[in-house]
């Protein structure tokens, strides 16, 4: 079963990884390397089953990530909650007003000025995928902001005029503007190529490189999303769906989830999810969350661990 890889590692690494102490103050057990590789034809996805996965709210966030926006508030505003924490960490900080995070959230949801002022997150994924900041030299030493840079309207373009360029590449890592995030990209780095299948059909292949993962709550997020814009590239640049390849940097389980480490290692996987594209749309800016279907995915019960913000 596709999954038997994921559970592996996290068995190896509750039962082998290297304690540290983590910036969360947590702590973790964690490895250093670790691959995935999954299948994706056939419309298979690598959707974990040991316990259910909410991919409607991951796939909110890859749509919302491939608008170019920043703020939350799109995100607040259907219900998809997994970057408040931070908003609302900084407005605490700054402001030195206890405000608890449901306030706050329904605060960003009401007033589009608050939002505006308190709900962005700086220069994360969304604004480098799709508007990677130039600048250009003008007169006198200074430099004039460029046009931004489209990496994922650039990777569609060359998937199809240059299929087999080994520099098919969206980047999060921005440098520069790392310190301005409020979170620096996990899944930093995606390359895509294109390979010719035994059917004589073209294949398109993704490797997702993720700096540093939460085995437990984020890769079953970051496994999804991943074979999803891969799935999307695919259909707009006219491919089949080929190998998804994970690599992890720090790959680690927090010491607070024993219990969901305990309870998803005893259960079986169930079943092989399916991913249906209900529409082609005109570009791979296009996709609502009505397009996408689920089939077969019949998951265990849900385990709730709590997140390190
Ligand atoms: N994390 C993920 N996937 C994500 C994401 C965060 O696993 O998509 F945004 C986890 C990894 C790590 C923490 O446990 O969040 C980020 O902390 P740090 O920046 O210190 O690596």
């Amino acid at each position: 079963h596709f999954e038997t890889q994921y559970l592996e590692l996290m068995r190896r690494i509750w039962l082998e990884g290297d304690e540290r102490r983590d910036r969360t103050g947590i702590g973790t057990r964690s490895v250093f390397g670790a691959m995935l590789r999954f299948d994706l034809s056939d419309g298979a996805m690598p959707l974990i089953t040991t316990k259910r996965v909410y991919w409607k709210t991951a796939t909110r966030e890859l749509l919302w990530f491939l608008t170019g926006d920043t703020n939350i508030r799109p995100l607040v505003l259907q219900g998809v909650k997994i970057w408040n924490e931070w908003p609302h960490a900084k407005y605490v900080e700054q402001t030195g007003d206890e405000i608890s995070l449901d306030d706050f959230v329904q605060r960003i949801a009401d007033d589009e000025h608050f939002a505006a002022m308190w709900g962005d997150l700086g220069p994360v994924y969304g604004k480098q995928w799709v508007d990677w900041p130039t600048f250009q030299p003008v007169k006198g030493g200074l430099f004039r902001k460029g046009r931004g840079i489209n990496q994922v309207a650039e990777v569609v373009e060359s998937l199809q005029e240059n299929p087999g360029s080994r520099r098919h590449i969206i980047e999060g890592w921005n440098v520069a503007d790392v310190p301005r995030m409020a979170l620096p990209p996990c899944h930093k780095t995606y390359q895509f190529h294109v390979s010719e299948g035994s059917d004589g059909k073209a294949r398109l292949n993704g490797l997702l490189y993720q700096r540093s993962c939460d085995v437990a709550l984020g890769l079953p997020f970051n496994l999804w999303s991943a074979a999803l814009l891969q799935r999307m590239l695919a259909q707009q640049a006219g491919l089949e769906p080929g190998e998804f390849v994970w690599m992890g940097g720090d790959t680690h389980l927090y010491l607070n989830h024993e219990h969901l480490v305990k309870e998803q290692l005893s259960r079986e996987p169930q079943g092989h999810p399916r991913l249906e594209i209900l529409r082609r749309p005109a570009t791979i800016f296009d996709y609502r969350i009505e397009d996408f279907a689920v089939h077969d995915y019949t998951p265990h019960e849900p385990i709730k661990a709590p997140v390190a913000v």
